[in-house]
């Protein structure tokens, strides 16, 4: 069992100094280590001593996506590479992925923050895990698997893609615990309803997580499925799910503050803003061996609290998400930007860079058509060549975005071209309270 009270209800004094402890070395080993950070911190006259606690944190710069672009692929690593035993990665907002490189202590820390999560969900080892994140390059797979086997629990390794036999292992094995996006858990319960099988199933809870979900989603899972609906939050950059997640209060999701330091800035000033505050969630791994990430700039806009909480942990709180400050979008679990659907579309002959993403929620499941302007030459030509062009966009876009795609192909000037920010993104789920 991984309860740890001792951890997890620690007085806010000691949890302080813990963090400033490891603050501390933190910045040592990667102003010593990594050329990138030594030299970020000399641009602006800081030196490790200048870092006495967490409450010196504002004077060290941010660590931008922008960042992790310039250092792809690992070029951020602070051990010696023949340490690291493997990589995770998601897309990024130029093309290029965002890493996570783990050593195995890394491994083995972040089996133990999702270990955490799931049993502050109730999970323990006599329980059957249904695993129905990706597993491969996304963190959502082996994130999820290696917590739940920390704690014991037997796991069942789906992974995306079959929902037949998803609901066959369900029901065979009795699974008590799900783990998966919730727009794909609400479609698991769509079908177990349309198919009667609600009664053969034995779930307790699920761990869902890896986009934003409304109150009003999770209160149509607790119903539907007769279970407890628990958040996992995380990303690939800190190491993937298990960073925070909500107790039987769902009163905000716990962050674990011994291994990650959060901060909430004003985007677009940096400047800190008081607990309760809405701004965007600024991280930093206290623990992280491989690819240790300094003040990082998650975009992601929340608020914290510091209060102890109704379940007795005194971690902070991070308040239910309330948007991103970047346009990336979180379609069927999968980070997208707009910039790669652009990128790709400049690769065709015969295409435009005027494009427009139409996201929807349709049975539970997202949807995505991309509109897109073609030169006039493919509309009086034979039928033929503009279903041509269709299938080679639609191949390109699902290398470039690994999703596929509805793709409708426009004569030119059909979409609104503006002189100002072209919109290119029409959200149509609702996706925050
Ligand atoms: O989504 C890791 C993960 C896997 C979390 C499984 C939970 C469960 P990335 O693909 O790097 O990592 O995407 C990270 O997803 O910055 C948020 O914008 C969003 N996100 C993740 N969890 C939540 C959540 C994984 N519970 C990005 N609520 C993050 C809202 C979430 N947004």
């Amino acid at each position: 069992m991984i309860w740890n009270e001792a951890k997890e209800c620690m007085p806010r004094e000691e949890i302080e100094e813990l963090q400033s402890a490891r603050l501390k070395k933190l910045v040592d080993r990667v102003y010593h280590n990594v050329e990138y950070y030594r030299r970020k911190m000399q641009e602006v006259g800081l030196e490790p001593m200048d870092i006495q606690g967490i409450q010196d944190i504002e004077k060290l710069p941010f660590t931008t996506n922008e960042d992790l672009n310039k250092a792809y692929p690992l070029g951020l690593l602070a051990v010696p590479r023949s340490e690291i035993i493997r990589i995770h990665a998601t897309s990024g907002t130029t093309g290029k992925p965002k890493i996570g490189a783990y050593t195995r202590r890394d491994i083995d820390i972040w089996a133990e923050g999702v270990a955490r999560c799931m049993t502050m969900a109730g999970v323990t080892r006599d329980d059957t895990v249904l695993v129905s994140y990706g597993y491969g390059l996304f963190t959502g797979g082996l994130g999820a698997h290696y917590g739940a086997e920390k704690i014991g629990a037997m796991v069942i390794p789906v992974s995306t893609g079959n929902t037949a036999k998803l609901i066959g292992m369900l029901i065979d094995f009795q699974a008590t615990v799900i783990a998966c996006t919730p727009s794909y858990l609400l479609h698991i319960a769509e079908t177990l309803e349309k198919e009667n099988k609600i009664d053969q199933i034995k779930l307790k809870c699920c761990i869902c997580g890896a986009e934003p979900w409304t109150d009003e989603m999770r209160a149509q899972i607790e119903k539907r499925l007769h279970i407890k609906a628990y958040d996992i939050y995380g990303l690939t950059e800190m190491m993937g799910p298990g960073v925070a997640n909500d107790c039987d209060a769902h009163a905000g999701l716990h962050i674990w503050e011994d291994h990650f330091l959060p901060e909430i800035v004003d985007p677009a000033t940096g400047k800190h803003l008081a607990p309760g505050e809405t701004g965007e969630l600024v991280i930093t791994t206290l623990t992280k061996e491989g690819l240790p990430l300094v003040r990082y700039r998650t975009h992601d806009l929340t608020s914290l609290s510091y209060e102890k909480c109704s379940c007795g942990r005194t971690m902070a709180r991070i308040q239910r998400f309330k948007g991103r400050t970047d346009d990336m979008l979180i379609i069927k679990g999968v980070n997208v930007f707009p910039t790669q659907v652009e990128a790709a579309l400049l690769t065709i002959d015969g295409t435009t860079p005027h494009y427009l993403m139409v996201v929807d929620r349709v049975d539970n499941q997202d949807t995505l058509e991309i509109q897109i302007e073609v030169e006039e030459r493919f509309f009086s030509d034979e039928i033929r060549s503009l279903e041509k062009l269709a299938d080679k966009v639609r191949s390109v876009l699902k290398t470039a975005i690994g999703l596929n795609a509805r793709v409708k192909l426009v004569e030119p000037d059909t979409l609104e071209h503006s002189q100002g920010k072209t919109k290119h993104v029409v959200d149509k789920r609702k996706l925050y309270d």
